[in-house]
């Protein structure tokens, strides 16, 4: 309980200066990620109207100054709410700032601030593209291994107002209720195949019809048809995802005959 205040004390004195929050998160890791985990765990969907129109962002891949920026731009917790879909670590130099500062607001305004897992939020994959490195070069691997322990435990999914289904990756072949979802059970690492890997790792495809294969070896992909007939059959408006790469912040756009859609990566 001592160390919980401390930490929770050291994050509200210190979140106005954001070069201090990964010391702090370092020199109480173990602590600030089972804290961190218990936050995170705590919500399989998420059920908020907080986050309709604004805030949804994906894919800062340890772009530190890029996700000040971002704040800059639209205001730092908690004058705004935000849900990251997912993708912290990796490419980027600084994925232990980026990790460390974003847990930081999930433990400070832990309603008001909402992190999806992505498919680089997995040892596998970030023990290969950069963030393992980045650990081991700039503190140690235990470190590496403690962060494994907290992204096994991230929620996959949001539901905003029971009608903006958000994920990482896309739908799923498998998926056919969103209690599913609900029922994953955490912590869990990322299969190859699954559920759990479609929604972290499928795309879209406005080429394919149904279900396609996907070029990164791994999942799916899913053509506008398979959309429009999963938000017709759950009753949803849209599906919210990241995992690629666009100028601006929307893409493909498609109409459903009774109600106008857009689907943003
Ligand atoms: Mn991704």
């Amino acid at each position: 309980m001592f160390k919980l205040k401390r930490l929770s004390v050291l994050l509200t004195n210190q979140l106005c200066n954001l070069q201090v929050i990964p010391k702090i998160f370092t020199n109480n890791i173990n602590f600030a990620l089972d804290f961190a985990c218990l936050n995170i765990t705590s919500c399989p969907l998420v059920f908020s109207s907080l986050l309709r129109n604004k805030g949804k962002l994906g894919d800062v891949h340890g772009q530190f100054s890029d996700l000040l920026r971002l704040f800059e731009y639209g205001g730092y917790p908690p004058e705004a709410n935000y849900l990251f879909l997912g993708d912290y670590v990796d490419r980027g130099k600084q994925s232990i700032e980026t990790i460390c500062l974003l847990l930081a607001y999930k433990i400070k305004y832990k309603e008001n601030f909402f992190l999806l897992r992505g498919n680089h939020e997995c040892a596998s994959i970030n023990r290969i593209y950069g963030f393992h490195d980045e650990c081991k070069r700039r503190f140690n691997v235990r470190l590496w291994r403690t962060f494994t322990d907290c992204f096994n435990c991230l929620p996959v999914a949001a539901l905003i107002d029971e009608k903006i289904l958000c994920m990482h990756g896309g739908l799923s072949p498998h998926l056919n209720n969103l209690d599913q979802i609900r029922n994953i059970a955490r912590p869990v690492d990322i299969p190859d195949q699954g559920l759990l890997c479609d929604l972290l790792w499928a795309d879209p495809d406005k080429n394919v019809k149904d279900w396609g294969d996907n070029d990164r070896g791994l999942s799916c992909t899913f053509g506008a048809d398979t959309v429009a007939e999963f938000l017709q059959k759950h009753d949803l408006d849209l599906i919210c995802r990241a995992h690629q790469y666009c100028f601006i912040n929307t893409m493909c756009s498609y109409q459903r005959p009774w109600k106008p859609f857009s689907w943003c990566q």
